[in-house]
């Protein structure tokens, strides 16, 4: 039987971003099984956006969280692993700051055995272009922050991203802490594994509506770094291998034709 794609995109505030979002991840995967998942906070017009198109396009679904005890970017994403029911997870961000493009190289990874796909901003044929200056330093010195915190973020180049694919079985037994905004920090620390692919994506500026980062993520990024020293496995036998545009072609190719 075929293998299916689930798409974790939280949202809060994207009324703008979701149509465009759907349609360019329908170009991406054209062929291919998947959905998506939104699972959104907002509190503008956005639910009303969701409905109608989960409505129009049956390859969408939404979850609209109000007066829940947890709201925030994390419990999000980790409420829309548990919903989904692909046999492989991806999360990715609503306004198209991750080109959905970037998903069918993924996925290509994924079938070609890996346990996770984790572009990256970082290696060669990737940029960080949509990026201003002050926020290039802070996601370097997060990083930096990271890396010398725990050893899972150790090889991986842009560990601190929030564009990841995975296998949902990878959840199984992992004690996954919503907390703030680093949700891949969190899955690479306790789930178990053993290979990752990194591939090189163009990061693009925010398409619609703005930034809803706020000022105590850092704080928060600290504690479950601390948190995670003690909590997390040891994956000193895990492997990274990055693939090259060119190889990276081949294996779309290969695998998603
Ligand atoms: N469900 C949910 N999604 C959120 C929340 N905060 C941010 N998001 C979504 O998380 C993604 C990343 O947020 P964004 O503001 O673009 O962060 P930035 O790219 O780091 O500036 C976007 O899809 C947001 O809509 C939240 O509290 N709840
Ligand atoms: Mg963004």
């Amino acid at each position: 039987m075929g293998k299916k794609l689930s798409i974790v995109v939280p949202t809060f505030n994207e009324a703008g971003n979701v149509g465009e979002l759907a349609k360019q991840v329908a170009e991406a995967m054209k062929g291919l099984d998947y959905n998506i998942w939104f699972i959104d906070d907002s509190n503008d017009e956005t639910p009303g956006v969701l409905e109608e198109l989960c409505n129009n396009d049956k390859h969408c679904h939404y979850h609209h969280r109000e007066g829940e005890a947890q709201t925030g970017l994390a419990t999000a994403v980790i409420e829309g692993f548990n919903m989904a029911d692909g046999d492989f997870l991806a999360c990715m961000d609503a306004d198209l700051q991750h080109p959905p493009r970037v998903l069918r190289p993924m996925y290509a990874a994924m079938l070609s055995g890996a346990d996770m796909c984790i572009p990256s901003r970082l290696i060669k044929g990737g940029s960080d272009g949509g990026l201003n200056i002050v926020r290039k330093v802070i996601s370097g010195t997060a990083r930096w922050i990271g890396k010398l915190s725990l050893s899972a973020l150790r090889n991986i180049s842009d560990p601190t991203s929030g564009l990841f694919m995975f296998r949902k079985d990878m959840l199984e037994g992992a004690d996954l802490r919503p907390v703030g905004w680093k949700i891949m920090v969190e899955v690479l620390a306790m789930c178990d594994y053993r290979l990752i692919v990194e591939i090189p994506y163009e990061f693009q500026d925010r398409n619609s509506g703005e930034s809803k980062i706020s000022k105590s993520a850092t704080i928060d990024y600290l504690k479950q770094l601390t948190d995670l020293r003690t909590r997390g496995r040891n994956h000193d036998s895990v492997l990274v291998t990055r693939w090259s545009p060119d190889f990276t072609k081949s294996m779309v190719e290969k695998y998603c034709p």
